[in-house]
C-alpha cells in the first residue's frame, strides 16, 4: 500500500449521526420494562419522526377537510396537499409520471389491487404466476386467490441453502406461458436482495409483466422503478417511518389504463347513471371513496424526512450494523443465522440451539430490547429450512452499534438461563 495514498474514510466518516438522528423519533426516548428502548422490530414497523407525527396533528389540528369535493378554502388546501404528496411519492419511486402513483393501504393491498384488477382481467386457464419460495404470505395467497379464479397456476422458484433465489431454476420455470412474476425485492424473513434488474429482463424477453413486494426495500434499500424496469411496485408507508394505513403502489400508465377498478364508489367515476358508469382517468379511477388524507400528508412528511437524512446515508448506516451485529451474533453459542445471502441488507435472522425463538423474544422483551419471533408471514421460507420460527432483529436509521452490543449481551444471557 502506498504511504502517500489517502487512508481510507473511517466507517463513521460516511455514517449517519445516529444520536441526531433518534431525537427525531420521540418514542426512542422512553423506557420498557425499566429499560431503555432498543428498537429492533423495524422490518415490522418503523418509528415514526417528529416531522410525521406533526404533519399528521397539524393536519387534524388546522387543515382537516375533504378533498376533491369542496370549493371551500380548506378543501382546496387538502386537495392541493393530497397531490403534492403523490407527486413526492412519484419522485421517491422514480416514477416519471405521478399518475402512476396510487395511494394504497399498504403493500398488500397494493399487491390484492394487481392481482384482482390485472391479473383477473387477463390470466387464462394454464397461465402461470410465478413467484419465489422466500415472499411473504401477501405476495402469495393473493394470487392463488386469482388462480382459483381464473385457472391460473402458482409457481415458485426455489431458494439455496443460503437464502438465495435459485436464479438457473428461476429462469428455467419462466416460459412462455408465465404471465406474471412476483417476487419480493428485500426478504423481510432472510435479508436477502434480489437482483430484481435481472429478473426484469428475464421475465420481460418472456413476455411478463413484473411485480416488486417492495415492502422492506423502499426505506432500506431505495427505489428507482425506472432503474428496476418493473410493471408494478408495492410499498407501506408505516415501514417508511410514516403512517399504518396508507401505501403506494406504482404501476405502468399503460397498464393502469387498461385495467378496471377493483373497487367502486365516489371519486373514481366520470359519469353515473343508474344503469351503468364510465371511469375517471388514472390515478382517480382506483381511488374510490375519501381517501386516508391525514395519513398521506404523514407520508409526505416521511418521504422528506428520508430524502433530508439521504437513502444512502441511510442504507450505508444500515450496512454497518448489520455486519457488526453478524460479526457479534457468532460469539453467542449455538446461534444460526438464517439468511446468509451475499447481498442482504437490514435483517438479521437466527435461531439458537435448544432455545425456541419466543423465549429468545420474550427474555430479549426483558430487556427492553423488542425483536420479533415467528415465521414472519413467510411459512414456506421456515419450512425451506425446516425450522418452524426464528428471532429477527431488524435495523433502521437510528439503531445504533450500543444497540447491537445491547443485543448481544441479552442473546447471551439467553444461553445462560436457558442452557
Ligand atoms: N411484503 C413484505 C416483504 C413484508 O415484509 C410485509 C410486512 C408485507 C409484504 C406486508 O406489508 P403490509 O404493510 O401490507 O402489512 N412484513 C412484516 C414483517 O416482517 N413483520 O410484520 C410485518
Amino acid at each position: 500500500m502506498s504511504t502517500t495514498a489517502a487512508p481510507a474514510p473511517a466507517p463513521a466518516a460516511r455514517s449517519l449521526d445516529a444520536a441526531r438522528v433518534r431525537a427525531d423519533f420521540p418514542i426512542l426516548s422512553r423506557t420498557v420494562r425499566g429499560k431503555p428502548l432498543v428498537y429492533l422490530d423495524n422490518a415490522a414497523t418503523s418509528q415514526k419522526p417528529r416531522a410525521v407525527i406533526e404533519a399528521v396533528t397539524r393536519y387534524y389540528t388546522a387543515e382537516n377537510a375533504n378533498i376533491h369535493r369542496g370549493v371551500h378554502f380548506l378543501s382546496e388546501r387538502a386537495t392541493e396537499a393530497y397531490d403534492a404528496a403523490r407527486a413526492a411519492a412519484a419522485r421517491f419511486l422514480g416514477a416519471g409520471d405521478s399518475r402512476e402513483v396510487l395511494f394504497t393501504r399498504g403493500t398488500t393491498e397494493g399487491i390484492n389491487l394487481v392481482a384482482q384488477s390485472y391479473a383477473r382481467t387477463n390470466l387464462r386457464p394454464g397461465d402461470e404466476i410465478l413467484i419465489t419460495a422466500m415472499e411473504h404470505h401477501s405476495n402469495i395467497v393473493p394470487w392463488q386467490i386469482v388462480a382459483q379464479q381464473t385457472g391460473a397456476i402458482v409457481r415458485a422458484a426455489p431458494i439455496g441453502d443460503d437464502g438465495e433465489l435459485d436464479l438457473d431454476a428461476f429462469a428455467s420455470l419462466l416460459t412462455h406461458r408465465t404471465r406474471l412474476v412476483a417476487l419480493v425485492h428485500l426478504s423481510n424473513a432472510l435479508g436477502t436482495i434480489n437482483p430484481v434488474r435481472r429478473i426484469a429482463d428475464l421475465a420481460h424477453a418472456a413476455g411478463a409483466v413484473v411485480l416488486v413486494d417492495g415492502a422492506q426495500s423502499a426505506a432500506h434499500l431505495g427505489v428507482d422503478v425506472g432503474a428496476l424496469d418493473c410493471d408494478f411496485f408495492a410499498c407501506s408507508g408505516h415501514k417508511m417511518y410514516g403512517p399504518t394505513g396508507i401505501g403506494l403502489l406504482f404501476g405502468r400508465a399503460e397498464l393502469l389504463e387498461r385495467m378496471p377498478p377493483w373497487q367502486g364508489g365516489g371519486d373514481m367515476i366520470e359519469s353515473v347513471t343508474l344503469e351503468a358508469s364510465t371511469w375517471a382517468p388514472i390515478p382517480g379511477k382506483f381511488e374510490a371513496g375519501t381517501p386516508a388524507i391525514a395519513e398521506v400528508a404523514g407520508l409526505g412528511a416521511a418521504l422528506e424526512y428520508l430524502d433530508s437524512l439521504g437513502l444512502d446515508a441511510a442504507a450505508a448506516w444500515e450496512g454497518e450494523l448489520l455486519e457488526y451485529a453478524t460479526q457479534q451474533i457468532a460469539a453467542v453459542d449455538g446461534v444460526r443465522i438464517i439468511g446468509t445471502a451475499r447481498d442482504k441488507a437490514s435483517v438479521l435472522s437466527f435461531t439458537m440451539d435448544g432455545v425456541h425463538p419466543h423465549d429468545i423474544g420474550t427474555i430479549l422483551d426483558d430487556d427492553g430490547i423488542a425483536i420479533r419471533a415467528g415465521h414472519h408471514c413467510a411459512q414456506p421460507v421456515m419450512r425451506r429450512f425446516r425450522i418452524p420460527a426464528t428471532a429477527r432483529a431488524s435495523f433502521a436509521v437510528y439503531n445504533t452499534m450500543d444497540e447491537v452490543d445491547a443485543l448481544i449481551a441479552s442473546l447471551q444471557r439467553v444461553r445462560s438461563v436457558l442452557g
